[in-house]
């Protein structure tokens, strides 16, 4: 059985050409994002691939088939869309073979990616250990993907919602690097820093680079966690954001909100308490991932 594969324009010529490509994923279009800021960051976005020398690949399921790289009137309908399906490694597959239309997350933009021959993906925030897992066991696909699935992530970090120690200990546990970009400790997406230490610290994109090439010499399944920190100017610290966060936990509790809802209902809860600022800093720090990203897959051509 083939899969049903379509490529924009550009990422087409991109891959014939073996020039450096970066994946992003569209469930942060989606479901992490309102219409329009979701459609003009996801421009803003590629365009910022490209500025920084490689090209971009947008990656969603539409209409039964899956698409490396949109083009601008599919990434408008996206955008726009309604009840498009949020997928996962879990149902990837399914979605594809019934027909549907959905976005990816970044478990399911890993897969894709691998499957394109990209080596390189930028997103927000991964998914990771919600916060009471201890009991409700929501642990987000995306970290089991790391460990399986040699693409390099480039994210300012896991999504602030989240317990963000557990989250990290787990990704020691399955043995994913976990590599933050100039600085000593891991950034905590809308925050710069966190009391978190880097497990590694890298501050260029070719050592980048190089150790995603050693993993595919040793062998080692399984890709990479670049932490990118936000930049200064646009971060919301910490302690502001820290009542907010916890009075959107009780919202999605007094609502019982429970699985792939829950990280869509809590960024969306967040934008209101900042009165957009979330989405600001959000919009900066994916716009920053985008552009190491595109150094890095450079870097690794070289
Ligand atoms: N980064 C963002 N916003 C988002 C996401 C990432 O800045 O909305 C998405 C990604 O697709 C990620 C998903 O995989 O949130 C995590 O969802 P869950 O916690 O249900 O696994
Ligand atoms: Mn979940």
């Amino acid at each position: 059985m083939t899969i049903p594969m379509t490529y924009s324009a550009e990422a087409a010529a991109a891959l014939a050409d073996g020039r450096a490509i970066v994946a992003l994923e569209s469930t942060i279009i989606t479901h992490g994002m309102p219409f329009p800021q979701n459609v003009d960051t996801a421009r803003l976005v590629e365009q910022d691939v490209r500025d920084s020398g490689a090209v971009p690949a947008t990656i969603a399921v539409m209409g039964g088939r899956l698409h490396i790289g949109l083009e601008a009137a599919e990434l408008d309908a996206l955008g726009q869309a309604q009840h498009v399906a949020k997928l996962s490694r879990a149902d990837l597959a399914a979605c594809i073979a019934t027909g549907g239309t959905g976005a990816t997350t970044v478990a399911a933009t890993m897969i894709a990616a691998h499957l394109a021959g990209i080596h390189v993906f930028a997103t927000g925030g991964i998914g990771g250990v919600h916060r009471g897992a201890e009991t409700s066991f929501d642990i987000s696909a995306d970290l089991q993907e790391l460990a399986l699935t040699p693409v390099t992530v480039v994210a300012a970090g896991a999504k602030a919602i989240l317990d963000l120690p557990k989250t990290f200990e787990v990704l020691e546990t399955l043995g994913v690097p976990v590599i933050v970009y100039g600085q000593d400790s891991i950034p905590a997406f809308w925050s710069a820093t966190s009391d978190m230490a880097a497990p590694l610290r890298m501050d260029d994109a070719v050592q980048i680079a190089a150790s995603h090439k050693m993993r595919a010499a040793m062998g080692l399944a399984g890709g990479q966690l670049v932490t990118n920190p936000i930049p200064a100017g646009d971060e919301i610290p910490a302690a502001t954001l820290a009542p907010i966060i916890a009075q959107a936990l009780a919202q999605a509790d007094a609502q019982k909100i429970s699985a792939k809802a829950v990280t869509p209902f809590l960024l969306d809860r967040i934008l209101d308490l900042t009165d957009g600022r979330s989405l600001s800093a959000n919009i900066a720090l994916v716009r920053n991932n985008a552009r190491l990203a595109a150094e890095i897959a450079q870097a690794l051509l070289k």
